[in-house]
């Protein structure tokens, strides 16, 4: 499928698919509030979830669709995709520190 047959909202914004209780959630949402990023919130009983969550290949939560109807799956990739189009770097750049970093987010992030 076509990840640009998946429907964004007219208005140039965002859609964040989620649901109230997922930390995993929590952290995209959290940090497209702090950015500004303006986005709507859709839970995963939306209509579109099924068609969004197929094109971001696991039917897991947060699945982020932009504008242009890109679909991004999972919370750090949500940030590292505005973190990198705006020019900041937050990953580490050699391959032991970025196994580090991913060893910490798989633990930290499991609450
Ligand atoms: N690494 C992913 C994990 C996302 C995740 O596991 N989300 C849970 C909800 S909190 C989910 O969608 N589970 C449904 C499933 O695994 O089928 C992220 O950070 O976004």
């Amino acid at each position: 499928m076509d990840d640009k047959f998946v429907q964004s909202p007219q208005n140039g914004s965002y859609i964040l698919y989620s649901a109230p209780h997922s930390l995993y959630a929590g952290r995209a949402r959290a940090y497209l509030i702090k950015k500004g990023i303006p986005f709507e919130e859709r839970s995963t009983g939306h209509d579109d979830f099924k068609r969004a969550a197929a094109s971001g290949k696991l039917p897991t939560i947060p699945i982020l669709v932009t504008p242009v109807g890109d679909v991004i799956r999972d919370g750090a990739a949500i940030v590292e995709h505005f973190e990198s189009i705006s020019g900041h770097q937050c990953s580490p750049t050699t391959p032991l520190q970025n196994l580090l970093s991913v060893l910490f987010d798989v633990i930290g992030a499991e609450g």
